[in-house]
C-alpha cells in the first residue's frame, strides 16, 4: 500500500512539474563557422541544467565562454579576464563536444565570447539570456 501511494505521489509530482513547467532544463547547440558562433543567441531558464553541444566546423580551436553577470571583457582577452568566466567549453578543429552546467540564477543578458587570442576581435561574440 505504501509503495502504491509513493508511486501515485511520484506520478502526480511529475505531472505537476510538466504542467507548471518546472522541468525546464535546456539543450542548446553551438556551431562555429569562420569566426562566428551560430546561432548568435540562446535563452535558458534560471538555475536549470544546460547541456551544450559545440560543433567546431573550422580549422582552429575555439572556446564558448559564458561571462559572469555584469562583466565585460576589456580587449584583448587576457589573464585578468579569467575571473570573469562563469563556464566554458572548448573544441578543437572539427571536434564535437558536449558539456553541462547550471545556468546562473540571476535573470538577464550575459555575454558569450571566444577566449582564443584575437577571436573576439574578429567577431566571436554572442548573447546568452537567462529568464
Ligand atoms: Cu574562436
Amino acid at each position: 500500500m505504501r509503495t502504491i501511494l509513493l508511486i501515485l505521489f511520484m506520478s502526480l509530482h511529475s505531472i505537476v512539474q510538466v504542467v507548471l513547467g518546472e522541468t525546464t532544463d535546456s539543450t542548446i547547440t553551438v556551431t562555429t563557422t569562420g569566426f562566428q558562433f551560430q546561432p548568435q543567441s540562446w535563452t535558458v531558464n534560471s538555475g536549470k541544467k544546460v547541456t551544450v553541444t559545440i560543433t567546431n566546423m573550422t580549422v582552429q580551436e575555439h572556446e564558448w565562454v559564458l561571462l559572469k553577470a555584469g562583466t565585460k571583457i576589456t580587449l584583448p582577452f587576457g589573464e585578468d579576464d579569467e575571473q570573469k568566466v562563469y563556464w566554458q567549453i572548448q573544441a578543437k578543429a572539427g571536434e564535437i563536444k558536449e558539456g553541462t552546467f547550471f545556468a546562473p540564477l540571476e535573470p538577464g543578458t550575459y555575454d558569450i565570447i571566444c577566449g582564443k587570442p584575437r577571436h573576439m576581435e574578429r567577431g566571436m561574440k554572442a548573447t546568452f539570456t537567462v529568464k
